[in-house]
């Protein structure tokens, strides 16, 4: 049973998230650099933006704002994601969505776990894009052979965080001693490691056949390969990078610039290649990198269907994978189709096409019960009663996830595959469903219509 001695699992997620943001800042410098950069942009924006900062201040993002942050890790086995499932699960992080990169030429499958309810991610936003490798996809047959031994035999939780995870399952919790342990011990599994569980050789054979088949197979355990903070402009984030030494890559992706921001924008730097000790020899390896988003509102499945569109209309018109040389014309061409996107919340709205949020005002409240007190939200919402906010995404984008992937294992890294996507499978692995994030997005909102017209008794 749950307990008051219990911690919650909001607080150990945030604390979790502060840990593993403090290893990553020691163990890459550029993320430090990074996060500064961030933060003084966002606090220009607030500055010079103060309709976004009374917005922010409406949802409350503007105080999650600075402990806002993603991470991502590649894992080897079934056994490993449901474990890494009920590890996340002691933190009140769950998985939602499932995401297929075959299409790409990223030989996995992946989920985010982060967590559901609005006043959880009020507390601790942290989410973690987390992928399967899908051994599957590796032709050779003694290289497979190969590579499912080395993964077997590693075991890549420490025992002591194993045991708390049962003991949290157990007992619905953990006490204050016990959550800063499971911090400690949880935090081990994300840790770089300096030296590889393979030969040179070996590990030049499993990075030809993909370099991230090398990545997951070669280590111990599923370093932490990015920590990404939340930046409200991206463009200026991306034009100031180069001035801090870093080089971040040619597009942006999501969808392009806009006066009302949809879905999620990235872009990411390559990290530096490091030193390695292979069992036989040195040598070195590129994983970690950094990143920044930027977030928007939230789609309803007519308007992801619209973006998904217009993003489709502008690749097939571009005809190449983004990169270097086409970035340009590519932007140009994603400014041009999505046009037809409405740029305003209120048609947004109208058009049913994205999430909002509802809150009822100081005009609202001081009308409560009055004769002429409007009854319906709409009424409420055009007599100044109740705001609309729109609603953050808090997920991922397959097609920018694959080019984030994509930037940091070199464009020679793309492969074909026959295999599509398989959810059930990948759920199987897991050991659970997935959640379906559309509806979790449709459950805030309702919530906050609820409670809006609760508030004024309407
Ligand atoms: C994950 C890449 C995807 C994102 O933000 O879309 C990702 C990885 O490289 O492991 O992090
Ligand atoms: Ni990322």
């Amino acid at each position: 049973m749950p307990s008051s001695l219990h911690v919650s699992p909001d607080e150990i997620r945030k604390g979790f998230s502060q840990a593993m943001s403090a290893m990553y800042r020691d163990e890459v410098p550029l993320y430090g650099a990074l996060m500064a950069l961030v933060a003084e942009t966002n606090t220009r924006v607030l500055d010079a933006e103060p309709d976004l900062a009374r917005q922010l201040q409406r949802t409350g993002e503007i105080q999650r704002l600075d402990m806002e942050r993603h991470g991502a890790i590649r894992l080897g086995t079934a056994a490993e994601l449901a474990t890494i499932c009920r590890l996340f699960g002691v933190m009140g992080m769950q998985p939602v969505g499932y995401y297929d990169l075959t299409p790409a030429g990223v030989p996995v499958h992946s989920t985010a776990f982060r967590a559901v309810h609005e006043d959880a991610l009020q507390t601790s936003p942290f989410r973690v894009f987390t992928s399967l490798l899908r051994l599957e996809l590796i032709e050779n047959p003694d290289l497979r052979a190969f590579a499912a031994a080395a993964l077997a035999k590693r075991s890549i939780f420490t025992p002591r965080a194993l045991a708390l995870i049962e003991q949290a399952e157990q007992d619905g919790g953990l006490n204050t001693d016990d959550a800063a342990e499971f911090i400690r011990q949880a935090l081990e599994t994300f840790r770089w490691h300096h030296t590889a569980t393979v030969t040179a050789a070996q590990y030049q054979q499993l990075s030809d056949q993909h370099r991230l088949i090398a990545d997951v197979v070669a280590f111990k355990g599923p370093h932490i390969n990015h920590l990404t903070p939340r930046t409200l402009d991206i463009d200026q984030v991306q034009a100031a990078m180069p001035g801090k030494g870093i080089t971040p890559k040619a597009v942006i992706e999501g969808p392009p610039r806009r006066q009302c921001p949809i879905l999620l924008r990235q872009t990411s730097f390559k990290a530096l290649d490091e030193a390695i000790a292979f069992t036989d020899a040195r040598g070195s390896h590129s994983a970690r990198f950094g990143e920044i988003e930027q977030r928007g509102v939230a789609l309803t499945p007519k308007g992801r269907a619209l973006y998904d569109r217009l993003l489709n209309a502008a690749r097939d018109e571009l005809g190449a994978f983004p990169n270097d040389t086409n970035a340009a014309r590519y932007m140009q061409l994603m400014e041009q189709h999505f046009q037809v996107f409405p740029d305003n919340h209120a048609h947004m709205r109208e058009q049913g096409l994205a999430y909002f949020r509802y809150f009822a005002t100081e005009k609202g409240l001081l009308a409560r019960g009055s004769a002429n007190q409007p009854r319906t939200l709409e009424a409420l919402i055009a007599a100044g009663h109740v705001d609309v906010e729109p609603l953050v995404y808090e997920d991922f984008l397959p097609v920018s996830a694959a080019g984030i992937f994509q930037s940091n294992l070199g464009d020679a890294a793309q492969s074909h595959y026959a295999a599509n996507s398989n959810q059930a499978e990948f759920e199987q692995a897991l050991g659970r469903k997935t959640l379906d994030e559309l509806t979790l997005y449709d459950e805030t909102q309702q919530r906050s219509m609820d409670e809006c017209m609760e508030a004024l008794n309407a």
